[in-house]
């Protein structure tokens, strides 16, 4: 981690938690009591939308209540140390936003986007949208008066051409740390072993081993909020 090396972070859920927020798949986790083809779909949208929009809104509710924890401030620290730092995160709660990192790299969009369903002519493609509650439900778009969706990519929807292309492009680094995700989501998952093909130092800081653990070089168990605080000491020191 000397200056001038080159980082790149893949972040997921694991390091929201330390603010509160449920993981998807640990304990105590969203899709404990949901499955995800059952909410996190187009088809269970076209379905429900009143359904799908409530767990949205309770997310909402949850995050905005929320703080950005230390492990946010760390990577925000190093997103100003590190030229070409390059932070991507699976999360869509905004906390790495929140918490000062710039030129985040939404891979999955953002909780507080909303996109008109029908895509009509006269709305924005996305707009952000931070009211909580909000009411009613499902949300109109102001344009068209069609249905909002909110602006996540969900199963079997592609990731945004640019942010995959930028992703790919950060893989090629000289570290690339996998932090706070199960890695079982594709395309994300697949962008450590890009990495570790194109010759970075891999880490991963997790609770547990995940099934990335064949191409990573360096695994650091343990909450990202206390490794990440403990790495920064060290760097300090
Ligand atoms: C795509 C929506 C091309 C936003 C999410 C069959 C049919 C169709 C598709 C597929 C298929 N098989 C595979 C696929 C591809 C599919 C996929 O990967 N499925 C998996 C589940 C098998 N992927 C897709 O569909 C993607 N698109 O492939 O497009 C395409 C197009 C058409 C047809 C086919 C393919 C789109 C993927 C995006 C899905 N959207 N969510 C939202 O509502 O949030 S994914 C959902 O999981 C979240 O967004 C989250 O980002 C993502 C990953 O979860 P994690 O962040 O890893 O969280 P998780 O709870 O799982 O793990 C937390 C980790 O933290 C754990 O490891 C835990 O140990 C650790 N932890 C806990 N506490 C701490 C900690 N670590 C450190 N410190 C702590 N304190
Ligand atoms: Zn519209």
């Amino acid at each position: 981690m000397r200056q001038g090396c080159r980082i790149t972070i893949l972040t997921g859920a694991g390091v929201s938690a330390a603010s509160s927020i449920p993981t998807f798949r640990g304990p105590g986790g969203l899709w404990r009591t949901h499955r995800p083809e059952s909410l996190a779909t187009a088809a269970a949208f076209k379905d429900d939308p009143k359904l799908v929009w409530e767990w949205y809104n309770w997310r909402r509710e949850v995050i905005a209540g929320a703080q950005p924890n230390p492990a946010h401030a760390v990577l925000t620290l190093w997103s100003r140390r590190y030229p070409g730092f390059t932070l991507v995160t699976q999360n869509v709660d905004g906390l790495h936003e929140r918490s000062g990192t710039a030129n985040v790299i939404r891979f999955h969009g953002s909780i507080w986007e909303v996109r008109c369903w029908n895509r009509c002519a006269s709305a924005p493609p996305r707009w952000l949208d931070h009211t909580v509650p909000l009411s009613p439900l499902p949300p109109r778009c102001p344009y068209c008066s069609g249905l909002l969706r909110p602006g996540v990519v969900w199963f079997g929807e592609s990731i945004d051409p640019e942010v995959l292309q930028q992703s790919l492009k950060g893989a090629d680094c000289d570290v690339f740390m996998t932090i706070g995700t199960s890695s079982l989501v594709y395309p994300a998952a697949s962008l450590v072993r890009s990495a570790k093909k194109q010759g970075a130092l891999t880490v991963e800081i997790n609770v547990e081993p995940t099934p990335a653990a064949d191409v990573i070089d360096l695994f650091l168990e343990g909450p990202a909020e206390q490794i990440l605080a403990d790495i920064e000491r060290r760097l300090a020191g």
